[in-house]
């Protein structure tokens, strides 16, 4: 999961450099149309370039020269503040563009709102906590390239028989167990991994060998060569095409929309069906939903559901305790930025021959700005399903057949964090149900040893033999959604709806026991803390102050589809900074600087400023403007099938409508024209 090998920056720094060449191929369908900019627009290049500008001129003299950008993102305006603006757009002025810089200079973290549309810096301030900014790729790959030009490492290379050109390094965050942050400085160790007849650098890790570098120094701190273990073998461990394939070919297979997509693009507000939202990106969770709004056909009139929805960490923490992995307990959005990430989607292949591509820009370290293409694509999913149906036979001398096919509109994204892909799908539903998926891919992290067989392990090996010389090492990823649901508006409460049990005692019936809904509102955000799987529960997000005609409690349900929890003591350094992944769901009041959910400030982070510790004011969360956070959790416990590259996993949760609507919203659903084929006729109903 996570460490940006040279692998990894190798692949960003070559698609950072192909797509200034390659930014106009490829694109489907892309929508050219004039539109007006929305507050919630990511920075657009002249504004990263702008917010560079006046960060930069805030710093005046040397330190400058070593100004190093590590976030770049926009700070958008204050909900109350947005939602009057949305009520009335075309009276109201422009709301001010601001922006959230994070910088180093002079071995200190500086963080600087800037008002781009004044053109001034509002606030600056030094980061006195613990905790470092995301790593930047370009220090990964030169603390890698300092790695591999060290005298000492090129002799470890020389004693295990490898050739040093077909060495490859990635850069590794330290995390944190106990130190004191000064003595540690901002450091990262880099491990290596060997190529020599393969592009699977991750199945051939160089065991054993670690540089230790400092960041801003930019110098190697600590060198370790500890062990030797065979390199394991590149044989078997190729992915790429040129492989020999095997197998049945299938025969070919597409989805066709003669009259182009349902939906349209306008700016950054898509709008399909009954749902309107926004889409936006940002380098450190990727995408971000706000604005959802599906539109009711007997209120006549758009709802509102989901202010905002993004993954805000990802906890990766790996379970072997030897020398050179007890450290790997990474966070991804945090450490590595979710949306530094992301991958040039390929049409066809990541996405369907109906998506609509999106681009994106970021900051580079030096501040300016740099186009990443194709990040997003958004398409209509049409597989086969069925969205609701009845066949009536009761009917005498009648047959009722009703079917509706589903179609459902999903928006992708696919960040590539070293070694593992995540696809993340954001999922619309005609229905009002919003579905999140994140599929696990690509390759794991995987441990050199001298085992060629299971019979071989007496000791603790912390991972699974999945190939001679390979260990599958175990490990977690837990993802947590900040979910901001504005449930027809903002005064929502968190409910929960405990299935029980209930005993029959006085005789009136036969049976001796039904079960029975007792729900119970949450007070306050303790009272919200829960971990699944302990009881049979539904989890609500409910408007108090609105009912159905029939006098229900208008509201959304959360359906996980994961109860993972960590496995970890709550003593352990690694849990302390991972702190958000104790429950399953919390619940806390808005409060715009709580986005993510393991501080700001991740890489070595002490947990002092995580979902976990901003909850423990127990603040009051009944009626009121309120955020759901849902940790998805996998325990990876790695299988053969796992190598060299392993199928997608998946699992994600549903957002579904529970009394938002007075009825089936999808009863009269108008189903798509079926596409006329040439010489092919649709096989008879029997
Ligand atoms: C800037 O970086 C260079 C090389 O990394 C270093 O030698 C120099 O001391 C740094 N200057 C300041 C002011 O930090
Ligand atoms: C918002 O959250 C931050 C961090 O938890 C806290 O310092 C601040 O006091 C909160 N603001 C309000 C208005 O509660
Ligand atoms: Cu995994």
């Amino acid at each position: 999961m996570t460490p940006p090998s040279k692998g990894l920056l190798f692949l960003c720094l070559l698609f950072f450099s192909s797509i200034i060449t390659l930014s106009t191929k490829s694109t489907h369908h892309r929508h050219h149309r004039h539109h007006q900019a929305h507050p919630l627009d990511p920075l657009t290049p002249s504004e990263l370039e702008l917010a560079r500008a006046i960060a930069s001129d805030s710093f005046p003299g040397s330190p400058r020269r070593n100004l190093t950008f590590h976030y770049v993102g926009l700070d958008e305006p204050d909900k109350p503040l947005l939602l009057s603006w949305l009520s009335a757009p075309s009276l109201s002025r422009p709301l001010p563009r601001r922006a959230l810089v994070i910088a180093r200079a002079d071995k200190r973290t500086h963080e600087l709102t800037i008002d781009l549309s004044a053109r001034r810096v509002d606030s600056a301030r030094v980061h006195a906590g613990h905790g470092f900014p995301m790593l930047t790729f370009k220090e990964q790959a030169a603390a890698s390239s300092l790695a591999r030009r060290y005298p000492p490492f090129l002799e470890s290379m020389r004693k295990r028989g490898l050739k040093a050109e077909e060495v490859t390094c990635g850069c590794f965050t330290v995390g944190w167990y106990g130190q004191e942050a000064r003595k540690v400085g901002r450091t990262v160790k880099v491990m290596c991994y060997y190529l020599d007849g393969t592009v699977n650098l991750y199945m051939r890790p160089v065991e054993g060998v670690t540089v230790t570098v400092d960041l801003d120094e930019m110098r190697i701190v600590g060198f370790v060569d500890r062990v030797t273990v065979p390199v394991p073998k590149a044989d078997g461990t190729d992915y790429s095409g040129s492989q020999k394939r095997v197998g049945p070919a299938l025969k070919p297979i597409g989805v066709v929309q003669p009259e182009g997509p349902s939906f349209t693009v306008d700016g950054h507000m898509i709008r399909w069906a009954n749902w309107e939202f926004h889409l936006s990106f940002d380098v450190r969770a990727g995408p971000i939903i706000s604005l959802a709004s599906i539109y009711d056909s007997e209120k006549q009139k758009f709802r509102r559901v989901m202010y905002r929805g993004f993954i805000s960490e990802l906890f990766v923490p790996y379970m072997d305790l030897t020398e050179e992995w007890y450290y790997r307990t990474f966070f991804d959005a945090g450490e590595y930025g979710f949306g530094l990430c992301a991958m040039q989607l390929e049409p066809l292949r990541d996405c369907p021959e109906n998506a609509v591509f999106m681009d994106a820009y970021i900051a580079g370290q030096d501040g300016k700005p740099i186009k990443m293409s194709n990040v997003f694509c958004v398409f209509e999913r049409y597989a086969g399903d069925i969205m609701w149906r009845h066949t009536e036979l009761g009917i005498p001398g009648k047959v009722i057949r009703e079917v509706r096919p589903e179609v459902n509109l999903v928006v992708r994204m696919v960040s590539t964090v070293g070694n593992y892909d995540y696809i993340v799908d954001w999922e619309f539903k005609q229905s009002g149900s919003i579905k999140a998926t994140v599929g696990l891919t690509g390759l794991l992290e995987v441990r050199g040893s001298k085992y060629t067989n299971n019979d071989q392990i007496m000791d603790e090996e912390y991972g699974v033999l999945l190939a001679e010389n390979t260990l599958g090492t175990r490990h977690d990823h837990f993802l947590i959604f900040h979910l901001d649901l504005d449930i027809d508006g903002d005064s929502n409460s968190f409910v929960k709806s405990v299935f029980k049990q209930t005993p029959v005692t006085d005789r009136q019936s036969p049976r001796k026991s039904y079960w029975s809904v007792v729900s119970e509102t949450a007070k306050t955000e303790s009272n919200a803390k829960i971990k699944l799987g302990s009881e049979q529960a539904e989890l609500l997000v409910v408007n108090p102050g609105k009912k159905t005609n029939v006098g229900n409690t208008v509201g959304y349900r959360l359906i996980p589809g994961s109860i993972t929890r960590p496995l970890l003591s709550d003593d352990d350094y690694a849990q302390i900074r991972g702190a958000f992944t104790n429950y399953n769901m919390w619940v806390t009041p808005y409060n715009k600087s709580e986005k993510w959910a393991g501080g700001l400030y991740t890489d070595q982070s002490h947990g002092d400023d995580t979902l976990d510790t901003w909850t423990q004011r127990n603040r009051g969360i009944e009626n009121k403007d309120i955020v759901l956070w849902y940790t998805l959790g996998f325990h990876h416990a790695p299988y053969q099938e796992d190598f060299p590259l392993m199928p997608t996993l998946s699992s994600g949760f549903e957002l579904r409508p529970a009394n938002f609507f007075e009825s089936n919203p999808v009863l009269r659903v108008v189903p798509p024209k079926v596409v006329k084929w040439p010489n092919c006729s649709i096989p008879a109903v029997i």
